[in-house]
């Protein structure tokens, strides 16, 4: 399907009539048709070919015809026309947090500046001077976010990486005399970015050639980097690395264990490996010249002494020494590999349906509610009711309706009065809907004295309230701290929606000084979320760890804005694990009855 394609054009398009001023309603229009093509399940091709394309909200003649043409020639040439208006340095400046299509504009036409380079130069030189909004203080954040910018960029977030490897794993597989494929690194480790992908392939060494000859003319690789008999490295199209490496099937293990990491869990094994007068490399587990382990990633571990876990924890943040002190439950560790495996071909949700390792890190299907989600009330793409229905057929067995409150205005935030109506419509949805609780709820903005975007009496009047930061995400610490303890203090708030509100990799959010946040909420009962949108991952994996040892309850939400998003409940349970969480952790995974009186608990002010 080519819809997320020519969705990027009109997204790029109206990013670069946003930077030359043109009319408001334009740009919006450009977004929102953007925005439609990237949730279209049909394919567009399939559309064009009738009027139907036509018939969809949004999409004009005009624009129909400019799919068409990119359909018909690979490109619009009035978006070419249109892009080269702009160079392409001052649509970078714009990869800058925080920096939007305005300033850039007023720096690229009065200081002259078009590209990140120069305008990091020039504002190191003192050389922008005197263009009006853009004082002294804000030259010095954007300076500070372009440091941010080159330290994250080159990373892809997970859910880019993903489907790349999982696209190659099967391809992998299906190579004859190939034995296993595992990817393995941070994406393994499902780090919520991405530097790049790496495979371990097990098979006899004579397929080496083979192998490196298949990759590189895989459709995927559209520049080969390396191509040699043990290493093979490619870059997608998108510019994301992927490294194959061929090893013998009785090394596999121990390629695997190497290749997945962290850098920093392997040195520490190897470590304890010599400790016990033994050898690790990623070639096997050695005792002088005699490989006592290797073939499996378990095997190693086992012949350590020590129990393995999931790869999500390998971050030597206490994993060694609880594996030292726990004997592997092998039983457990096989029966997920099995139900795993039924779940056929790997796709991510498979893959947090299982687990590898003795610790019970958190699957997917102990998740049995969503408590945060948007409708065609506010920026959603869907009704109350098509919302419950997906909810429902993909298994949940209670949802929150969580519409935007009425500060979010460019995302149609509800006022008191819409608010209320919407509350009795999502009562009346609830009231028909068989087999799934529907709760109405509102997300309610955080302002930035911690004070709520509706009154108490609002407030008390839902069934669910998620309080979450917007807007004002620059603030500094002390204030920052301030404003979620006061959110996380209020009764009548049961979940800080992503506290932080960073967006990855981009926005660094918040950084309150999270252990004061997390004594707050455990003080009052109220949960903390991990949004399980790969643009945020948030809360992070190390709070996650503090917050759950803390006893706080987190709830793994998806954020929903339309069907799709619900997949990425995945990438958060993968996450999740990194912050050491149990399904005891998520309020989320409790039985429907044992939820209810949560809910119940926390409004009458209880600990529960
Ligand atoms: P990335 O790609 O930057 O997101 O992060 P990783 O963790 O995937 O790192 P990468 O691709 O450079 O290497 C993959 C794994 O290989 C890494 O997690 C651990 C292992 N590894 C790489 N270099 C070293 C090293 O110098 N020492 C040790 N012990 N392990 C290494
Ligand atoms: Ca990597
Ligand atoms: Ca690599
Ligand atoms: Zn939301």
């Amino acid at each position: 399907m080519k819809n997320g394609e020519i969705a990027a054009l009109f997204e790029k398009s109206a990013d670069v009539m946003a930077v030359l001023g043109e009319n408001t309603f334009r740009v919006l229009a450009y977004r929102k048709i953007a925005r439609t093509l990237d949730e279209l399940t049909a394919d567009v091709e399939e559309l064009a070919k009738s009027d139907a394309l036509e018939a969809i909200p949004g999409i004009g003649e005009s624009s129909a015809e400019k799919i068409r043409e990119y359909l018909r020639t690979g490109k619009i040439g009035d978006f070419e026309s249109l892009w080269g208006g702009v160079p392409a340095g001052v649509m970078e400046m714009m990869k800058i947090p925080t920096m939007g299509p305005k300033t850039a504009a007023l720096l690229w036409r009065e200081a002259g500046v078009k590209s990140v380079a120069e305008l990091k130069d020039a504002i190191d030189k003192d050389k922008i001077k005197d263009i009006a909004g853009i004082g002294a203080k804000k030259l010095k954040t954007i300076r500070a976010n372009i440091d941010f910018l080159a330290t994250s960029s080159g990373r892809v977030r997970i859910s880019e990486a993903m489907p790349v490897a999982l696209a190659m794993v099967e391809y992998l597989k299906e190579i004859k005399g190939v034995e296993q494929v595992q990817y393995c690194g941070s994406l393994r480790r499902a780090k919520e970015t991405i530097g790049d992908v790496d495979i371990a392939v097990a098979a006899d060494a004579s397929l080496a050639k083979a192998i490196s000859d298949k990759v590189t003319s895989h459709p995927l690789s559209s520049q080969v980097i390396a191509a040699g008999e043990s290493k093979t490295s490619i870059r997608t199209a998108s510019g994301l690395q992927v490294d194959v490496r061929v090893v013998p099937g009785e090394s596999f293990g121990a390629a695997v264990q190497y290749f997945t990491g962290s850098k920093e869990h392997n040195v520490k094994l190897r470590g304890l490996a010599i400790e016990r007068g033994l050898k690790l490399n990623e070639w096997g587990l050695f005792r002088g010249d005699r490989k006592i382990a290797g073939e499996t990633e378990e095997g190693i571990y086992a012949a350590m002494g020590m129990a393995m876990v999931s790869p999500e924890m390998r971050e030597d943040r206490g994993e060694m020494e609880w594996g030292a002190k726990t004997k592997e439950d092998v039983s457990r560790t096989k029966d997920d590999r099995r139900r795993t495996k039924q779940a056929g071909a790997e796709t991510v949700a498979a893959i947090a349906d299982g687990h590898v390792g003795a610790y019970p890190v958190i699957e997917i299907h102990e998740i049995r509610g969503d408590l945060h989600m948007h409708t065609t009330a506010s920026d959603g793409s869907r009704s109350i009711e098509e919302m419950a229905a997906e909810a429902k057929r993909r298994g949940l067995q209670y949802i929150a309706i969580t519409d935007h409150s009425k500060s979010q205005f460019q995302a149609n935030g509800l006022s008191v009065e819409r608010l209320l109506d919407h509350v009795r419509a999502i009562h009346a949805v609830a009231k028909e809907a068989k087999g799934i609780l529907v709760l109405a709820g509102s997300e309610v903005d955080i302002l930035a004295d911690g004070s709520m975007d509706y009154e108490d009496d609002v407030l008390a009047k839902l069934d669910w309230v998620v309080a979450s930061p917007h807007a004002a995400l620059t603030q500094d610490a002390d204030a920052a701290t301030a404003r979620l303890v006061r959110a996380a203090a209020n009764p009548l708030v049961h979940v800080i929606g992503h506290p932080t509100g960073r967006l990855v990799p981009t926005r660094k959010g918040l950084e309150p000084d999270m252990q004061k946040v997390i004594f707050a909420a455990a003080r009052s009962g109220c949960a903390l979320e991990l949004n399980a949108n790969t643009w945020r991952l948030d809360l992070r994996d190390t709070h996650l760890k503090m917050a759950a040892e803390a006893g706080v309850p987190i709830c793994i939400n998806t954020d929903a804005h339309g069907f799709e998003d619900f997949d990425m409940l995945a990438y958060g349970v993968l996450y999740g694990r990194r912050g050491w969480l149990k399904a005891e952790h998520v309020l989320n995974t409790r039985p429907l009855a044992e939820f209810k009186k949560w809910l119940a608990a926390r409004r009458n002010g209880e600990q529960w």
